[in-house]
């Protein structure tokens, strides 16, 4: 339903016209715009900034709106708010338009940011403007450069060959996860591993802080810091050294599982392993298996998806305690990046290696048992007392042995050994068996044995690894922040100079775009660009041409929002306004957006540019906006999807989508199910469509509405006309009760019940939606309790002066509790109510008044032998004797306890009186 913006009506709901003043208002007198005080505890507020894409989706509307929620409930609670918003506007997608349609990505880009900044004010979000910033602007680049070659300086930045992801496609390095089942996120073309060299940073110098730091972040989501925790992957071990037939250089493997030292029949190594390139020198085959290996991705959830493939490498290693030899083979599942890209294999206990084993036909020794296991051994041993391995009994290796008592040990080993032998590898930890002189020991007392020896003998040692690998943050495109290194054919690598910074990305390269469907960078294709002078011996010298990766510059936007214009990052306002104190965003940025988040938040403390060590106290993630999808689908089938604003939907009397039909022909299209909104689905509501049509308030109602914030939220436009109507009810009630005249004060004295009870309902709705806002973050129940004090305050006809001053109490109150959610509708209604314009956030958010809450009596249930027979009204403060009392006596209870004798009174407080009579 739109609204009629030529409606007769001025007291009738116009959001369109209320939305403009609000804002009008709220411009003039820049209201959200804040500075450090002293006088109010501070709350930085923020969401995670946008890529400008074009457009906002509903993901941006629900993720702003919370944000916006509780900022302004902050700030109505004497809290002095930030709330920021910038633009993340370096990246893939500009240089992807540009490409298609030939225009360069700054342009592309700066259009979006226009378009979309209009789109959130439209929002009307209490954000501080004069401090937002696009990342792709040399203003705010150019301190992420100069902290660039000062971490380089301190060895923290720093440059090596490494393999990578290639996108043939795209001609460019793709992180792990842009590499989906082996080829390119957005090209799907085969992913190769290539060498190269890139720039880094020690993220893993910080890798045991970040693990430790989780436990500091209590308002976290535990699934994020298990994310964390598992992507850091703190492993403790041992580095052993096998000795290889012909080499002088051991071969170091890396094992979290030493206990299972005796049962390696293998050496498995990496295909990039130095070992194995000697190997392949005098092995064709072998190099052309390597080369092999080269193809599909480097990430470990591509390694793992793949047959476990591998070769033997003719190479044999020298087992460090039995002597005995084991092969040597180079297998896909090894990574170079991990340990020391060579592993001991133990098919018996470890799943991938018994993958291996059964492929290649190796042995699989099992060595450690589980308790149960070990029990039976030692049943078999004590009653075959001649047998030195019991386990060969069980095996049947020992001939017939006549003990009726170890049938059933013997079953309890049979069945361990079938497993491994026929199922699985058996990975949990036990008990040492088949381990000569480690035998019985369990695993810590074999590593601490083994760790000893090794370390006695130098031929290995205790150590802590990390899953976690250094931040490569090179990337071969065009649009993102130039990398600051200059190259020099004597000098080597050396850091632009602070005073040479920034290094300009150049803008206008409309013309190197112009040859649609080429993919390549500009500054690497302009040779003039890169020419350049070496900063310390001025020989001529040629700047790299390679950019960060826009994670770069989403790791530090936050603490640039506290400290516009300064000279440096950050200056001292960072200080008081760091760390954030509410951060909301998408959980798909869990790992590494959050990771890098708390990393380089620890490199600025470290330039004792902040005071805290986490940037971030708590994190809301806001679940998916999902719609209905509906399809047609062709004789070839391939399904064509229609946009739900292009369909017409029949729901069932419980909301339920039963059958659509397609607006333009009338001809059904099939219902394809709810799913998250995305463009392959068509299934995306255009919020701009919402609010031109609805109004920006109904929009952040719905939002909040429809379900918690952690949920995913399910778009339908029934719901928001719900809304709608809702707002338009509000209006009426504060226009009509406007129209009997200012109100006086509620005189709680002279109440009556029905005046009494509402009250109650009221400051119990206050009560509620603090609660609700402040602390569970639970929008939508708070929603929901004051659509039902409006109803009771539609119910309540009260004409005398006391009716009309609560109920004048009520709707003010109301209109302050729904402001974070419905800020425009809230600013007028207020001066509907009396009151001056003003900035609503300024007014105290209503506090529960304790005498209204006090209910005076209750009504409980009186039950004899479990059936209904009355009711009473007992004082909230009765006794027990009190109310076990009034029950007895009320008349019809008294009727059917006639004849009979009172056994027991159950009181249930607050609820019920059970009478058991017999
Ligand atoms: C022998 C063994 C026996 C292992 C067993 C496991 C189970 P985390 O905990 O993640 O650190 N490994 C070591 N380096 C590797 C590499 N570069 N590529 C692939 N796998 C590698 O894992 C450590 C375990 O992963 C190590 O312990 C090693 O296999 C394997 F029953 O050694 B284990
Ligand atoms: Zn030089």
């Amino acid at each position: 339903m739109s609204q009629d913006l030529s409606s007769p009506d001025p007291t009738a709901y116009q959001p369109a016209r209320v939305e403009a003043a609000a804002r009008r208002f709220w411009d003039a007198t820049r209201a959200y715009e804040v500075v450090e005080r002293p006088d109010r505890p501070k709350f930085f507020c923020l969401s995670m900034l946008p890529y400008p894409s074009g457009a906002l989706h509903m993901g941006h509307v629900r993720n702003y709106t919370i944000g916006d929620v509780i900022s302004r409930y902050k700030r109505m609670t004497g809290h002095n708010v930030l709330q920021p918003m910038g633009w993340d506007a370096f990246g893939l997608p500009a240089e992807n338009a540009a490409i298609r349609n030939g225009t360069a990505p700054a342009k592309w880009t700066y259009a979006n940011i226009e378009h979309m900044r209009d789109q959130l004010k439209s929002l009307g979000y209490a954000i501080d403007w004069s401090r937002e910033f696009a990342t792709c602007s040399p203003d705010y680049y150019v301190h992420e450069q100069r902290m660039f070659v000062r971490l380089m300086k301190k060895g923290l930045a720093y440059r090596k060959n490494s393999v990578v992801n290639w996108d043939p496609v795209d001609q460019t390095v793709l992180a792990n996860e842009q590499v989906i089942e082996g080829r390119g996120w957005r090209s799907g073309a085969l992913v190769e591993k290539r060498e190269i060299p890139q720039w880094f940073l020690r993220i893993t110098d910080y890798a045991q802080e970040l693990l430790d730091g989780l436990d500091t972040l209590d308002g976290w989501p535990e699934s994020v810091k298990t994310m964390q925790r598992n992507w850091i992957g703190r492993s403790e071990g041992l580095e052993i050294q096998f000795r290889v037939d012909g080499e002088d250089e051991p071969l170091t493997v890396y094992t979290t599982r030493p206990d299972t030292l005796m049962g390696v029949t293998f050496i498995s190594i990496a295909g990039e392993h130095p070992l194995a390139l000697k190997a392949a020198k005098h092995n064709p085959e072998l190099a052309a298996f390597l080369d092999e290996l080269k193809r599909g991705g480097v990430s470990e959830a591509d390694l793992e998806a793949q047959d476990k493939r591998g070769m033997a490498t003719g190479q044999w290693a020298i087992h460090p305690i039995t002597g005995e030899d084991v092969p040597i083979y180079v297998a896909n599942f090894v990574l170079m990046g991990y340990g020391t890209g060579a592993v001991m294999a133990v098919p018996a206990h470890d799943q991938r290696d018994w993958e291996f084993a059964k492929a290649y036909g190796l042995p699989v020794r099992p060595v450690v048992v589980p308790a149960a296991v070990r029990d039976a051994l030692a049943e078999i041993a004590s009653h075959v007392a001649d047998v030195d391995d019991p386990m060969s009994v069980a095996l049947g290796g020992h001939g017939p042995i006549d003990v009726v008592e170890i049938d059933a040990a013997v079953a309890v080993v049979r069945e361990y050994l079938d497993g491994i032998e026929q199922r699985e590898a058996f990975t949990e930890r036990g008990f040492l068996i088949n381990s000569g002189e480690y035998n019985g020991m369990d695993f810590d007392a074999v590593f601490n044995a083994l760790a000893e020896r090794f370390e006695a003998a130098g031929s290995g040692r205790r150590k802590v690894n990390f899953r976690l690998r250094d931040w490569g943050v090179s990337r071969q495109r065009y649009w993102g922040c130039p990398i600051p290194v200059i190259y020099c054919p004597d000098c080597g690598a050396v850091p632009v100079p602070e005073d040479q910074l920034p290094v300009v990305l150049p803008e206008d390269v409309a013309d190197a775009f112009a040859n649609p469907g080429v993919v390549h960078s500009p500054i690497k294709s302009d040779p003039q660009w890169r020419k350049t002078t070496c900063p310390e011996c001025g020989k001529p010298a040629e700047r790299e041409t390679d950019t960060f990766d826009t994670f770069m510059e989403s790791s530090w936007y936050y603490a640039r929002y506290t400290s516009p214009g300064a000279a440096d990052m950050v200056d001292e306002r960072a200080r008081y306004w760091t760390p954030v104190d509410q951060y909301i965003g998408g959980i798909e940025h869990a790992i590494l957006h959050l990771l890098y988040f708390r990393f380089y938040h620890k490199l600025l403390r470290d330039q004792g540019l902040v005071d805290s060590d986490e940037p971030a106290t708590n994190l809301l993630t806001q679940g998916m906006v999902i719609a209905e999808t509906y399809y047609r689908e062709h004789p070839n089938g391939a399904r064509e999807w229609f946009n739900p604003a292009d369909v017409e939907v029949e729901r069932d009397e419980k909301g339920r989508v039963v059958g659509a039909t397609l607006k333009a022909d009338g001809h059904p299209v099939m219902v394809g199910g709810v799913e998250k909104m995305s463009k392959s689905k068509n299934n995306g509501v255009d919020p701009q469509a919402m609010i031109d049509r609805y109004g920006a308030d109904t929009v952040r109602l719905f939002s909040m509405f429809a379900s918690p914030p952690e949920l995913s939220l399910e778009w339908n436009e029934a719901g928001v006309e719900g809304m709608a109507r809702f707002l338009r009810r509000l209006w009426a009630q504060v226009h009509r009760h406007a129209q009997g005249g200012p109100a006086g004060r509620f005189d709680p004295a002279s109440a009556t019940p029905a005046q009494k009870a509402l009250r109650r309902q009221l400051h119990e709705t206050i009560q509620k939606v603090g609660d609700d806002y402040g602390r569970r973050h639970a929008f939508n129940t708070a929603i929901a309790a004051v659509m039902e004090l409006l109803n009771a305050v539609a119910r309540f006809d009260d004409a005398s002066d006391n009716g009309h001053a609560l109920r004048q109490e009520a709707l003010e109150s109301m209109v302050l509790l729904l402001n974070p959610i419905t800020p425009h509708a809230c600013h007028a209604l207020w001066q509907v109510l009396g009151h001056p314009e003003t900035l609503l956030e300024d007014v105290p958010f209503p506090q529960p008044d304790p005498a209204a809450l006090q209910r005076e009596a209750v009504t409980l249930a009186v039950q004899v032998n479990g059936k209904l027979r009355g009711t009473i009204e007992v004082a909230v403060d009765a006794t027990r004797e009190a109310i076990e009392a009034q029950a007895l006596a009320e008349p019809n209870v008294q009727a059917f306890l006639k004849g009979l004798s009172v056994r027991k009174v159950i009181v249930v407080p607050g609820k019920i009186v059970n009478v058991v009579a017999g």
